[in-house]
């Protein structure tokens, strides 16, 4: 077995290390906040199985082809390959002179604002059963909205993640000062996990004291723990995390900060309409949790077609919770409701009213 200490400013960056030099079969053996030049860091002992080790092919571009194809063998390929033949199967099965023209209607509509195969499929299926019914009929259980509100999100902790850049840290500064606007009485911490240095982090620190709200780092687990148990001084803790880089997910990260121990932590995937479908499912499995339990769309200002609102729904079966339109923290955010989402999808129409083209 070999034994390394890795240290850095961040649990993150430490375990970065990790992987990068032990692989990702390395087990963590301990986690701890550490002190050094009057910095706080993270300070991680991992240890790996001796492997032996294996000389790496030249790099010449058959080897790099050859690797590529070697990785893309196994259930990856097999899973997109049964998926396609399911589709294959299933599209001449769906012949849309069996729905009414209104139906036809609705469903091609959804087909070129990129709803995906799968939902089409079963919004076809469901519209076959019932020859009068109606699209929203079928859509409506599939997408709910749960508005980002004290009232509907009793439970302290909250935690926004997604990919870097997709709005996190706006949209829990915007959320928090909605909140603190509508009911001055919440008491709300700002978090910040965001890599301890980063210019997220200045941004929270800057709104908390300029709207009287407390402010927390998130270096280590120690501070999860702390933050626990001054949990009860608070009716809202909104935690901002990282995006993720390389093969690191979110439920490896939550368990590396104990995240995971939080008595009902909610935490919201932020993500943005316009990914293409390979990005989404990529995001779809690096951010899926237990802890997952809404997701908040942002820069539908920037985006043409709606239908990933639709694919996540049925993918997740998670409610939305808050929609952005805008750059700026005010006039930019709006508390999900299921009638602002249908006018996004089949009106194109942002919750201020404004029309995508
Ligand atoms: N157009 C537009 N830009 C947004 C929206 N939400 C956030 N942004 C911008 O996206 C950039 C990244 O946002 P940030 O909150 O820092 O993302 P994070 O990395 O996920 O925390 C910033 O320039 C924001 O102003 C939105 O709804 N519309
Ligand atoms: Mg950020």
């Amino acid at each position: 077995m070999r034994m390394k200490t890795f240290r850095a400013a961040t649990s993150t960056a430490a375990f970065a290390k990790v992987k990068a030099e032990l692989g990702n079969d390395a087990v963590i053996l301990s986690n701890k906040t550490i002190t050094e030049d009057g910095c706080k860091g993270c300070e991680i002992v991992a240890a790996v199985d001796n492997q032996p080790v294996m000389s790496a092919p030249p790099n010449t571009k058959e080897n790099v082809v050859d690797a590529a194809l070697k990785e893309s063998v196994g259930w990856q390929r097999e899973w997109s390959q049964i998926k396609g033949q399911i589709m294959q199967l299933m599209k001449p099965q769906m012949d849309m002179d069996r729905l009414s023209p209104k139906q036809k209607i609705a469903l091609e509509y959804l087909e070129r604002e990129d709803v995906d195969e799968k939902v089409l499929t079963k919004i076809y299926c469901d519209l076959r059963e019932d020859p009068k019914g109606s699209i929203m009929t079928t859509l409506d259980p599939m997408v709910k909205a749960t508005p980002f509100t004290p009232r509907n999100w009793p439970n302290t902790f909250h935690a926004f993640a997604g990919p870097g850049g997709a709005g996190k840290t706006s949209t829990l500064v915007r959320l928090a000062l909605k909140i603190k606007k509508e009911s001055p009485r919440t008491r709300i911490c700002l978090a910040t996990a965001d890599g301890g240095r980063g210019k997220g982090r200045l941004v929270l620190k800057h709104y908390a004291e300029l709207s009287g709200l407390a402010f927390r780092e998130i270096i280590t687990r120690d501070d999860v723990a702390l933050l626990q148990q001054e949990a009860s001084q608070f009716d809202m803790i909104l935690i901002d995390l990282p995006g993720l880089s390389g093969k690191t997910n979110l439920t490896e990260w939550t368990q590396l900060y104990g995240l995971q121990n939080l008595p009902e932590l909610s935490i919201h995937l932020v993500l943005n309409p316009y990914y293409s479908t390979a990005q989404f499912e990529r995001f779809v499995e690096k951010y899926k949790s237990e802890q997952l339990a809404s997701v908040i769309w942002t820069k539908l200002d920037e985006t043409c077609t709606f239908g990933l609102l639709l694919n996540m729904a049925f993918a997740s079966g998670l409610p939305i919770s808050a929609l952005s339109y805008g750059t700026g923290l005010k006039n930019s955010i709006a508390t999900a409701a299921e009638d602002s989402i249908w006018r996004l999808l089949f009106m194109r129409t942002l919750p201020n009213g404004d029309i995508q083209p």
